[in-house]
């Protein structure tokens, strides 16, 4: 005897697969500006510097499957660095940014690098971002980035939160390295800054002016 299917519940929707993601990085290279870029699609001149950490969440559509992003954007002042391991303790993801015109923020970049490599979490995927990539002034060159990158296994990318080039390349190319079961992390104690899913098709939200400030 054959069943009637026809009358079936329609199965609960899938809910999406949620990773807590970390920015680090020097003051002024452009963390805050990129999760901008990927959570609202702006980009102002004028963005504060953070205090303490900021929060957001976005969805992307990477191959067919919809990946939560809960972000820590940190605070890059030397003030605020002891509180960094708050923010990428258990976190699935970190990416560590630098501005192309300034060296010293990559030399900064590589301390970080190294304080999550040894932060006891060895299977965080680690993305270094050579933010600013619209300006003419290169004080690394891109090789000895991209070598750096390979030499200690994190993935490598160029990108301008101003012009908004590889912004959702970069979260791409973190969805796709990221495992499959998902990482819930609470996110209590700062801003919290929801979004639309980020698909190819999703209109820009409106600018918030308290943006990834928790001032
Ligand atoms: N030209 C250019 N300027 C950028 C880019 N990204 C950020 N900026 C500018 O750089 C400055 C600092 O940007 P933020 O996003 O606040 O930098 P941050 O890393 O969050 O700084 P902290 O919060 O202090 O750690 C702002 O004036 C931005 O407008 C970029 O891709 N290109
Ligand atoms: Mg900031």
């Amino acid at each position: 005897m054959s069943s009637d299917l026809s009358h079936s519940p329609a199965p609960p929707p899938i809910k999406p697969r949620s990773h807590k993601t970390v920015l680090l990085g020097d003051a002024s290279v452009g963390k805050s500006s990129i999760v901008m870029r990927f959570v609202k699609n702006v980009f102002s001149d004028a963005m504060e510097a953070t205090v303490g950490a900021a929060f957001a969440t976005q969805t992307l559509d990477v191959d067919g499957k919809t990946v939560k992003f809960e972000i820590w954007d940190t605070a890059g002042q030397e003030r605020f660095s002891s509180l960094a391991p708050m923010y990428y303790r258990g976190a699935s993801a970190a990416i560590v940014v630098y501005d192309q015109s300034n060296r010293q923020s990559f030399e900064r970049a590589q301390t970080w690098v190294k304080q999550l490599q040894l932060s006891g979490n060895p299977n965080i995927v680690i993305a270094l971002a050579a933010n600013k990539m619209d300006l003419p002034e290169r004080a690394t060159s891109l090789e000895q980035a991209r070598q750096y990158a390979d030499d200690n296994g994190l993935l490598f990318i160029e990108t301008s939160a101003k012009t908004g080039q590889n912004i959702q390349q970069l979260f791409s190319m973190l969805a796709r390295r990221l495992p499959e079961q998902p990482v819930q992390q609470a996110a209590a104690g700062a801003l919290r800054l929801d979004a639309t899913p980020n698909t190819a098709s999703a209109k820009p939200a409106t600018l918030s002016s308290r943006c990834c400030s928790s001032a």
